[in-house]
């Protein structure tokens, strides 16, 4: 039997998907094409799938993206999917993030092991703001609760019972539903005209808006070009009548690879969809605001700091010259030089009955080559700053933003963590420990380091 905070987040994330695939048309169609087209790849080659994962698992995952606008929402937020045993994994400064900076620090909340579901979970930091825009979208945002008695009063049960069953859980997720579902309903139209025209639309979709609906609920694919490709075929053909607006023209992280490394990501456009402003005089304005798309994503192989540094090169070179297939060219294209220049993150084990007792390490190298120890590379579960970046600035129609305010402001982990209560995890860790674990189960003695 799973924990109950593992069986309430598989179920969360099958509710949302619904409610998104009942809202959004063409999502329900993007889930079909992304089941038809794993299934197919996995039928080609079974080792494409994680160990141990079945198509449908792999096919149920899901990212999603919220923004948030004050300290206390996120100090709640982290609360919250505790509940769902999903921890701050990594800091993202999206405000130092090159071109397409925007004005918020990030975070994902995911399982620290068996990762499965992860949402994407941004501040706005309205320091970026001058004086006067600071004041009214702190004067917004100062009132709104975005969680209900009902649901803190669930948090706190979960909080001192270790998770929640029975009516509770059913509670839970009626409640975790309605916080991210898309209401319709907007306030303060001036302010919102005014953040648009000042080129802050992230500002404008957080401020403006009653609660952090989901931005997107990506699953997830083991060949993105595939899905890509299948997907732009089903636009013109089946899917033509439903409204939408395309695919977008590139795919953010690195180039397709023999050997897939991090997080390769893309969707197809946001809609216009329909929001009435309530005013404070008692007025409605009808209005559209863009708000959710289909992102899709295809994940790689975790990177150590050493490979994280030559992927960071690359994509600077790529942002300089455009050409990211020769920027890309340095980094080696087989999961073995990987794991012999130590560039990424695998798992051990061996391969046959055999093979049972252990090996002396300096026999590794024999035991690669002879097949009887196998590496698997370790899934990168996280996400990538200038990805999300390229990822917020074609969401929102808008790429990048600049600051207002004359002060400078660095962005730390630890003022995030001071806001969200809690430390956030270095996802390296948790890589590197998975591979030591695993190394320690096939090598002899206590030398358990892989790499010097
Ligand atoms: C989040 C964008 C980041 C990703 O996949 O990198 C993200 C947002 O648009 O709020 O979800
Ligand atoms: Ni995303």
């Amino acid at each position: 039997m799973p924990h109950p905070k593992t069986a309430l987040r598989k179920r969360l994330f099958a509710a949302l998907s619904a409610l998104y695939a009942r809202e959004v048309p063409l999502y329900d169609k993007l889930l079909e094409t992304v089941r038809d087209v794993n299934g197919r790849i996995a039928a080609r080659d079974p080792a494409r799938l994680p160990p141990g994962r079945s198509v449908d698992e792999i096919s149920a995952e899901r990212h999603g993206a919220i923004r948030l606008g004050k300290p206390e929402e996120i100090r709640d937020m982290a609360r919250f999917f505790a509940c769902l045993d999903m921890m701050p994994v990594n800091f993202y400064n999206l405000a130092d993030a090159g071109a397409k900076s925007q004005p918020v620090i990030s975070t994902a909340f995911r399982p620290l092991r068996d990762a499965d579901h992860r949402v994407f979970c941004s501040l706005l930091m309205t320091d970026a703001f001058a004086p006067a825009m600071r004041r009214r979208v702190d004067d917004a945002l100062r009132e709104r609760r975005i969680f209900s008695p009902a649901l803190l009063q669930l948090i706190e049960i979960s909080e001192n019972e270790n998770g929640l069953t029975g009516g509770n859980a059913d509670a839970f997720v009626a409640e975790a539903t309605a916080l991210f579902a898309w209401r319709g309903t907007a306030r303060y139209h001036g302010l919102y005209r005014a953040l648009v025209d000042a080129r802050f639309n992230i500002a404008a979709d957080i401020a403006c808006f009653p609660n952090p609906h989901l931005n997107h609920l990506t699953p997830n694919s083991l060949d993105i070009d595939e899905l890509y490709t299948e997907m732009t075929r089903r636009l013109q053909g089946p899917y033509a009548h439903l409204p939408h607006r395309g695919m977008k023209d590139s795919i953010e992280g690195p180039p397709r690879r023999a050997a897939p490394i991090l997080l390769r990501q893309t969707a197809y456009n946001a809609l216009d969809e329909a929001v009435v402003f309530a005013e404070n005089n008692g007025s409605r304005i009808r209005a559209t605001h863009r708000a959710r798309f289909g992102e899709i994503e295809q994940r790689g192989a975790a990177m150590t700091p050493g490979g994280r540094r030559l992927y960071d090169k690359a994509l600077a070179e790529a942002e300089a010259t455009g050409d990211l297939e020769g920027a890309f060219a340095r980094i080696p294209d087989s999961f073995d030089a990987l794991r012999r220049e130590g560039l990424a993150y695998f798992r051990y084990s061996t391969s046959s009955q055999a093979a049972k007792t252990r090996i002396p390490a300096d026999s590794l190298a024999g035991a690669l080559t002879a097949g009887t120890v196998v590496i698997h590379p370790i899934r990168y579960e996280d996400f990538l700053p200038v990805s999300a970046a390229g990822i917020f600035a074609s969401n929102l129609g808008q790429y990048g933003t600049r600051r207002e305010s004359t002060e400078t402001v660095t962005y730390t982990k630890e003022r995030l963590e001071s806001y969200l209560e809690t430390n956030i995890t270095e996802a390296y860790e948790l890589y590197a420990a998975e591979e030591t674990a695993s190394f320690r189960e096939i090598i002899e003695g206590d030398d358990h380091t892989v790499f010097p």
